[in-house]
């Protein structure tokens, strides 16, 4: 049974981890502003099929500090989004 168990759990974490690869699109963006302190970044981003949000403008929380460390006002980036706690993060950077 318990053999059984834990073959169903990483049957189940194969799955996810082969979904999550698969589902991993990046989207194009240019960097216009860092805010270091509040942990944003306001991106001018193409479309974002995954949060159905066609290409704007608009602010980003960023998933960790270091990755906003890496950022520069003007830099191109390729990043995912995505919805955390209700707020839109940048959780995959290029
Ligand atoms: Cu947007």
């Amino acid at each position: 049974m318990n053999t059984l168990i834990k073959a169903g759990a990483i049957f189940a974490l194969m799955m996810t981890m082969a979904t999550s690869a698969l589902a991993i699109d990046y989207t194009k963006g240019v960097v216009k502003k860092v805010d270091l302190k509040q942990k944003k970044v306001t991106v001018i981003h193409e479309e974002l099929i995954n949060l159905d949000m066609p290409a704007m403008t608009m602010v980003f929380r960023a998933a960790d500090e270091t990755m906003l460390q890496t950022l520069q006002e003007g830099q191109n980036i390729e990043f995912v989004a995505e919805r955390v706690k209700g707020k839109l993060t940048i959780v995959e950077l290029k």
